[in-house]
C-alpha cells in the first residue's frame, strides 16, 4: 500500500487508543480528522482495536496473538498512551508499543517540538523554541539482550546490553541529516562517548561518515551537557539526532521545556513506506488524571496532523495545526498549562477552528 494515493483517497487507520488518557485524546484526534475528511474529500475508515492494559487482564496479553498481522494492512496506526499502575511498563511497552515499532521497521521516531502560541515556557528565556528530535527506534540501549542472575539469592544482577548496528545508526543518521540539510543545515549528534566505550564511540564514527557525506555542519554533543543546553539555550538547538534511550529523555525534556508534554508529538515511521508508520502523542497514561476529562489533547492532535501529512493530505494537516494554534491564541487552554477547559472543550473550539 502506499498512503495517498489510489484512485478514492481513502485511508485505513487502525486505532489504538490504549490506557488512561489515551482513550479519551484519541477520540478528540478522530473528531477532527473526521471533520477534515468531509471538508478536504477523502474518507477515513477506522479500525478500533481496543487493546492495552483491559486486554491484559482480560486475556493475560497486550494484544492479541495476530494483533501485528492485523495491523500490517492498515495505511498508518494512531495510538494514544500505554500503562498502567497495577501492570510492569516493561510489560505494557513490550507487549504493544515496542513489537509494532519493530515489526514495522518504523526506525525513526521524530519528535518535534516548538513554541506555541498562549503557552508559556518555564524557562526565563522568551527565545522561541523550534527544533526536532530524530530518535533512532527499534534498536539501542531498548534491547532484549541481557538478563537476570541469581534472582532473588544473595548476589544478584542483572545485565542490559545494548545494540547498535551500522545499519540501524547509518539510515538514523541519513534521515536525520536529510532533515537537518531541509532546515538550518546544522545537526547535533547526542553521545556518552566519554563513558560508554564500545557503542557510543561506534555511534559518534557512523554519525560523523553520513553527516561528512551529506555536508551538514556536525556537533557532537555529550549527552548531560546537551540537556543542559536545552535549559539553558535552546534556541540554539535545530535537529538532534540520539539513540532509542537519550532521544527518549531528551524529546520529554524539550516538550516540557516549550510548556507541556501534553502538547508534543510523535511520529513512528517507516521511511520506505513498506509497512504502516505510528503516530502518538508522547505523553504516557497518565493514570492521575484518567478519567477525570482534562487531559491535554494536543500532542495527539498534533500527531494526527502528523498521520495526516504522512498519508498524503498536507493540506488538511495544515488546517489542523493551524486550528489547534488558533484556540490556543485565543486563550483557551486545560489545566497543564493552567487553563479550565476540558478535554471535550478544547476538542469542540478545535472542530469549530477547522472550519474558520
Ligand atoms: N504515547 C505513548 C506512550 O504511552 N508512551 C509512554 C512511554 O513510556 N513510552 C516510552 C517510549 O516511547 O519509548
Amino acid at each position: 500500500r502506499h498512503p495517498g494515493t489510489g484512485t478514492a483517497r481513502r485511508h485505513v487507520v487502525d486505532v489504538v487508543p490504549g490506557d488512561g488518557i489515551g482513550t479519551e485524546v484519541v477520540p478528540a484526534a478522530v473528531r477532527c480528522v473526521d471533520h477534515l475528511a468531509a471538508s478536504f474529500g477523502f474518507t477515513v475508515e477506522w479500525r478500533e482495536r481496543a487493546w492495552g492494559c483491559d486486554h491484559h487482564r482480560a486475556h493475560g496479553r497486550m494484544m492479541p496473538v495476530d494483533g501485528l498481522e492485523q495491523l500490517a494492512s492498515a495505511d498508518a496506526i494512531l495510538l494514544g498512551a500505554v500503562g498502567a499502575p497495577d501492570i510492569p511498563d516493561d510489560v505494557t511497552l513490550w507487549g504493544l508499543l515496542i513489537p509494532i515499532r519493530r515489526e514495522f521497521v518504523q526506525y525513526v521516531n521524530l519528535r518535534p517540538v516548538r513554541s506555541l502560541p498562549g503557552i508559556r515556557s518555564p524557562l526565563r528565556s522568551e527565545a522561541p523554541i523550534d527544533l526536532v528530535v530524530v530518535r533512532e527506534n527499534v534498536e539501542g540501549e531498548y534491547s532484549e539482550v541481557g538478563g537476570r542472575v541469581n534472582r532473588g539469592r544473595p548476589g544478584e544482577f542483572a545485565v542490559q546490553e545494548a545494540v547498535f548496528t551500522r545499519t540501524g545508526v547509518e539510515r538514523i543518521a541519513r534521515f536525520a541529516a536529510d532533515l537537518a540539510r531541509r532546515r538550518s543545515g546544522r545537526l547535533i549528534s547526542a553521545t556518552k562517548s566519554n563513558g560508554i566505550i564500545h557503542t557510543m564511540p561506534f555511534w559518534d564514527e557512523v554519525v560523523a561518515e553520513v553527516a561528512g557525506a551529506s555536508g551538514v555542519r556536525l556537533e557532537k554533543v555529550l549527552i548531560d551537557a546537551l540537556a543542559a543546553r536545552l535549559v539553558l539555550r535552546p534556541e540554539s538547538v535545530d535537529v538532534i539526532v540520539a539513540s532509542n534511550l537519550f532521544g527518549d529523555i531528551l524529546s520529554d525534556l524539550a516538550g516540557a521545556l516549550a510548556g507541556s508534554i501534553g502538547v508534543a508529538p510523535s511520529a513512528n515511521l517507516d521511511p520506505t513506506k513498506t509497512y504502516p508508520s505510528m503516530f502518538e502523542p508522547v505523553h504516557g497514561s497518565a493514570p492521575d488524571i484518567a478519567g477525570m476529562g482534562i487531559a491535554n489533547p494536543v500532542g495527539a492532535l498534533w500527531a494526527a496532523a502528523m498521520m495526516l501529512d504522512h498519508l498524503g493530505e498536507p493540506a488538511a494537516a495544515a488546517r489542523l495545526v493551524s486550528a489547534f494554534e488558533h484556540v490556543l491564541r485565543a486563550g483557551t487552554a486545560t489545566r497543564d498549562l493552567g487553563g479550565t477547559a476540558s478535554t471535550e472543550e478544547f476538542t469542540t473550539a478545535v472542530v469549530q477552528a477547522l472550519d474558520e
